[in-house]
C-alpha cells in the first residue's frame, strides 16, 4: 500500500512538472516567435516600398496618384488651419514624406520614351515640375552634358522624373547637347547650361549630372546645400566607394552663389578627365568644403558602356590641374561664348544643341 501511494505521488508531481515544462516550452517559443516577427519587419517595410514604388509607376498613367500629396496636406492642415482655410500653399517639408528609401535600378529592359510620358503625367513641357500641395524648398536647374547618348538619356529620364518629383522640387532638366564631332567638353557644357537655365526661371540652385548614372535611393536629395555638395558618392564602378577623397565628379549640385564664386568651371578642358578636379580646386581655393550623403543614400549606378569617340583622354589636365589658381579668374562663366543651334521642348526635357567651338 505504501508502496503504492508513494508512486501515485510521485507520479502527480511529475504529472504536474510535465505541464509547467510544456507551459514553459509554449512561453518560450511564444516570445521567440514575437522577437523574430519583429526582426523581420525591416525587410518587409522595405519590401512594400519597392513595391508602393512600382505600384505608382504603374498606377500613374490611370489613377491620379494623389494620395500621399493629400495625406501631406491634411498633416499641414492640423498645424496650419488658418492658411488652408485661405487656400495659401505651405512651404514643403525639409525631409519629402514621399520618399521610399532603397531602389532598385537595373538596365536590362529599354524604356520608351512614351511610356515614361505617360508614366509622369505632372510634367510641365520641358522637363518641368512643381509640386501640387507645397511650395518647394528651391528651385533646381539639372544640366546633363550630353552627345550620342539617347539610350542612356531613356533610363535617367524613366528614373530620375518619378524621385525627383517625391523629393518635391520645383525643377526643370536641360540636356546640353555638343553640336558636331569635335572633341567632347563636359565642364563647357555644364556652363552652358547654368546659362540658359537661368534665361527661362530664377533657378537658386544647379545640378550637374552624367547622363549614365541613375541614385539607388531617393533620400539623395537633388538640391543644394550649404556648402558644394557631391552627390554620386558610392557608384558601382567604383566597388561602392569614393575613388578618392578630393573626388566630385558624376553628380554634384551647387547654388547659383557657390557657382559665382568660383567663377563657374574651366572652359578649356577638352577630352576626357580633369575638369572634375578643376571645380574642387576652385570650391577648395574659395575656402569651401565639399558635402555629401552618407556612403548608404549615395549609392548610384553607371550605365555600362564603351568610351565615346570624341572624348579622349585630355592629356593636358595634369598640368592645368595644378595651375587652377592662377587661372580660375580669367577662364570661366565670366568668359564663356557659345552659340545655341537649336532649343528642343519635350514634355521630359529641354535639349539645348550648343556649337562650343574647339580646342584651339
Ligand atoms: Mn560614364
Amino acid at each position: 500500500m505504501l508502496m503504492m501511494r508513494d508512486s501515485t505521488v510521485n507520479f502527480s508531481v511529475l504529472h504536474r512538472t510535465c505541464k509547467l515544462v510544456v507551459i514553459l516550452c509554449f512561453l518560450h517559443i511564444s516570445v521567440t516567435l514575437i522577437f523574430y516577427v519583429r526582426s523581420l519587419d525591416i525587410p518587409f517595410s522595405f519590401a512594400q516600398n519597392q513595391q508602393a514604388n512600382t505600384a505608382k509607376k504603374h498606377d500613374q498613367t490611370t489613377s491620379k496618384d494623389t494620395k500621399p500629396d493629400v495625406v501631406e496636406t491634411n498633416r499641414f492642415s492640423i498645424d496650419n488651419v488658418t492658411s488652408t482655410l485661405t487656400k495659401e500653399l505651405v512651404k514643403c517639408l525639409d525631409t519629402s514624406p514621399l520618399l521610399v528609401g532603397p531602389l532598385r535600378i537595373e538596365f536590362s529592359n529599354p524604356v520608351s520614351l512614351d511610356v515614361v510620358r505617360k508614366e509622369n503625367p505632372n510634367l510641365q513641357n520641358g522637363g518641368r515640375f512643381k509640386p501640387k500641395d507645397c511650395v518647394a524648398l528651391q528651385k533646381v536647374a539639372i544640366i546633363i552634358p550630353f552627345r550620342n547618348r539617347d539610350e542612356h538619356l531613356k533610363f535617367w529620364l524613366y528614373y530620375l522624373h518619378p524621385i525627383l518629383q517625391r523629393q518635391q522640387l520645383d525643377y526643370g532638366i536641360y540636356v546640353i547637347n555638343q553640336d558636331g564631332d569635335e572633341i567632347f567638353n563636359r565642364a563647357k557644357l555644364l556652363n552652358v547650361g547654368y546659362t540658359e537655365a537661368l534665361k527661362e526661371y530664377d533657378y537658386g540652385c544647379f545640378v550637374f549630372s552624367d547622363v549614365d548614372l541613375i541614385p539607388m535611393d531617393d533620400r539623395n536629395t537633388y538640391k543644394c546645400f550649404s556648402q558644394p555638395r557631391h552627390l554620386s558618392v558610392s557608384m558601382d564602378k567604383f566597388g561602392f566607394k569614393l575613388p578618392y577623397n578630393q573626388y566630385f565628379g558624376g553628380v554634384s549640385s551647387m547654388s547659383k552663389e557657390q557657382f559665382l564664386k568660383i567663377n563657374g568651371f574651366p572652359n578649356n578642358y577638352w577630352g576626357w578627365g580633369g575638369e572634375d578636379d578643376d571645380i574642387f580646386n576652385r570650391l577648395s581655393s574659395k575656402g569651401m568644403t565639399i558635402s555629401r550623403p552618407s556612403g548608404a543614400v549615395g549609392k548610384c549606378r553607371m550605365i555600362r558602356h564603351n568610351r565615346d569617340g570624341g572624348n579622349e583622354d585630355n592629356p593636358q589636365r595634369f598640368d592645368r590641374i595644378a595651375h587652377t589658381r592662377e587661372t580660375m579668374n580669367k577662364d570661366g562663366i565670366k568668359t564663356l561664348s557659345y552659340k545655341v543651334v537649336k532649343v528642343e521642348k519635350d514634355q521630359l526635357y529641354t535639349k539645348i544643341t550648343v556649337d562650343v567651338g574647339k580646342k584651339d
